[in-house]
């Protein structure tokens, strides 16, 4: 926390904290695997330390660290936790110096966590699939919010959206974008499968640009599958023949049944299989070709 190791339950900070009051600050999460015994690897390091800053820059904060010292620190927070397989949380946050709205002046910190973070959204929805609702909250607008930083504010959205779907008996919702195109879920990229070919939301229909998301374009032109970006409608989802979410949380997750409608077989499809099945091997330093993705700890 801010440049310090500091115990658990002394990670704590003031009821003034600028960004618990208006949400201006940013934020990573990023697992780590044991690729075999003993030795733990941090998935895609760099590109989420690179978001992190990107994200950064879309909400004008700046960030009092390196690049550099985050990576460092992140695989120190792994390392000092005897972390085998876990989840890292990082966040830049803005301190309690200094109340109202002007960000100018206000201390600027940051801390990272980690701590151990089973299947996301069940073990049996990564192997059965989930059922999803399509949420009546419209995800941000770009130029509301603002949609490529990974914001903590934003989440209030996501929330909104997750806490509906569930009060519903869903386990997720999917949001649209302002226009009315599918954009994600709550905390997840979305994809479908029509026809034998893949397609997921254009970046530029509100979604975040996931990390995992451009996982699945590597992994799916090693397995030779074609993949489109676009605009995807509601009822384009009903009818196709397998849908997944993916994200570091949830990682690769089957949609069995949108707004009471199944989709395909109603269980994990086969290419959902194999993409998800090739994912896991890779994050777990099975892959020689995509071990450049892993960083030891
Ligand atoms: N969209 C949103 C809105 C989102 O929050 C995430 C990650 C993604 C897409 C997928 O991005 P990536 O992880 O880079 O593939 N959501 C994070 C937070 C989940 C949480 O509940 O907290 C995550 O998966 O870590």
């Amino acid at each position: 926390m801010d440049g310090k190791f500091v115990p658990w339950h002394d990670a704590n900070v003031h009821v003034l904290t600028h960004t618990l009051h208006y949400g201006l600050g940013v934020f990573e999460g990023i697992r780590c695997y044991q690729i075999k015994s003993k030795k733990s690897a941090v998935f895609r390091l760099q590109e989420h330390v690179n978001r992190l800053f990107n994200s950064a820059i879309v909400l004008g904060i700046e960030i009092p660290f390196s690049k550099k010292e985050i990576h460092t620190a992140i695989l120190q927070v792994v390392k000092k936790n005897k972390l085998a397989e876990c989840y890292i949380r990082p966040i830049v946050f803005l301190g309690h110096n200094q109340m109202g709205l002007n960000p100018n002046g206000v201390d600027v910190r940051a801390a990272i966590a980690a701590w151990p973070w089973g299947a996301y959204l069940g073990d049996d929805g990564i192997n059965n699939g989930i059922r999803v609702r399509i949420s009546s909250f419209t995800r941000h607008h770009v130029n509301i919010t603002m949609t490529r930083a990974k914001a903590c504010g934003y989440y209030v959205n996501s929330i909104l959206a997750k806490a509906e779907a569930v009060r519903d008996g869903y386990d997720e919702s999917i949001l649209l974008d302002p226009q009315g195109y599918v954009s994600e879920g709550s905390g997840e990229n979305i994809f479908l499968l029509s026809k034998g070919r893949l397609k997921t939301p254009a970046l530029s229909c509100s979604n975040l640009e996931g990390i995992t998301r451009d996982s699945v374009f590597d992994i799916a032109k090693h397995l030779k599958i074609e993949i489109d970006e676009g605009f995807i409608t509601r009822d384009e989802l009903y009818i196709a023949d397998e849908v997944f979410l993916t994200g570091t949380a949830a990682e690769i997750t089957p949609v069995r049944e949108i707004d009471n409608r199944t989709i395909g077989n109603g269980k994990r499809g086969k290419t959902t299989t194999s993409i998800q099945k090739m994912f896991f091997e890779i994050v777990r330093g099975k892959h020689t070709k995509f071990k450049k993705w892993l960083t030891e700890v």
